[in-house]
């Protein structure tokens, strides 16, 4: 029989969850991770935090001193890094995500009102999340971007089927097509997709971004053009109105990425 004497409850009575809590926290997690500018860190910390009734005044703090792509990328992108890792460590859990993520969208909103919208248009660029990826912040901070840039934008939106991806880019004719998947069970449409367009004598570049894929991903299949920032959108599209065309895109990537071109 048990002796519960002799039992020590400090074993057996330890969430796995307090364990990783005692070790980390948001606190500390944030004080390593967020910006250090007062006006971005409060941006982020109200993603962090969740306060999407904050959020509105934070950004629009924000944007007395920076651009709103700089709010965006180094505030409310960076907020959301936190909570990705937080999420990670098991110390976040699905609810505060969503919370975080509808602060995110409010924040982006907000920022996005002060974009110059170019009314020429240069170009279409049809967009979409991955079939069964739901996760769609980052290509709407994309099409924000790329839409303030002067591009028409066909947003498809999230857990699009392939095929849908496919038929829409025969339809319209775009410049170009990107592709955002945050799923290693989703990034694999990519492929499929640059296959079947390929197949139907269409080639044109296909942008692939979103945390489930890298360079060496998207470019081991034709048309796959890496994207690793919302911010390199406008770039990309640009030179593909110069008539640079997939293979172009990946060699001169290097200087892209870094901004010398
Ligand atoms: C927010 C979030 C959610 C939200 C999504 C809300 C929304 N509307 O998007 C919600 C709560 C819905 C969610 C749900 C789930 N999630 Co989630 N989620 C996240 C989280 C925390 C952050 C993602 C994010 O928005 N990041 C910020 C944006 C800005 O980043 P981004 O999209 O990558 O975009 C950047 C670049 O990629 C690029 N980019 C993106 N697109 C484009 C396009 C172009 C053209 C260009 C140029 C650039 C570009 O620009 C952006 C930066 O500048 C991540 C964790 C993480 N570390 O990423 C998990 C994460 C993606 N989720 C994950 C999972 C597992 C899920 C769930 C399955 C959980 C569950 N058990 O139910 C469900 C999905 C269920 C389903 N199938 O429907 C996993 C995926 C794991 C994997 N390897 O497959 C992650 C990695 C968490 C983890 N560590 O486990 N999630």
């Amino acid at each position: 029989m048990l002796d519960i004497g002799k039992v020590d409850y400090n074993e057996v009575f330890v969430r796995y969850d307090i364990v990783s809590e005692s070790k980390d926290n948001p606190e500390t997690i944030a004080a390593k991770m967020l910006p250090k500018d007062p006006l971005l860190k409060k941006v982020a910390e109200d993603v962090l935090y969740m306060k999407w009734k904050d959020v509105e005044a934070s950004v629009k703090g924000a944007l007395a001193k920076y651009k709103p792509e700089d709010v965006i990328e180094k505030g409310l992108v960076k907020g959301m890094d936190v909570v990705g890792d937080l999420y990670g460590k098991g110390i976040y859990y699905l609810p505060h995500v969503m919370l975080a993520a509808k602060s995110m969208e409010t924040g982006v909103k907000e920022a996005e009102k002060k974009m110059t919208s170019a009314m020429v248009t240069k170009g279409t660029v049809v967009m979409h999340v991955a079939e069964g990826d739901p996760h769609d912040i980052g290509k709407n901070i994309a099409a924000v971007l790329l839409r303030s840039s002067g591009y028409g934008i066909v947003d498809m939106g999230r857990d699009v089927p392939v095929d849908d991806v496919v038929d829409k880019v025969v339809d319209t004719k775009p410049t170009l097509v990107t592709g955002t998947a945050l799923m290693t069970t989703t990034m694999s449409a990519f492929p499929r997709i640059a296959e079947r367009l390929l197949e139907k004598g269409v080639e044109l570049p296909f942008i692939c971004a979103g945390g489930a894929v890298n360079r060496a991903f998207v470019e081991s299949f034709p048309l796959g053009v890496y994207a690793e920032k919302a911010i390199q959108g406008p770039t990309l599209a640009g030179k593909v109105v110069e008539g640079w065309d997939y293979k172009k895109l990946r060699n001169k990537w290097d200087d892209l990425a870094k901004g010398k071109m």
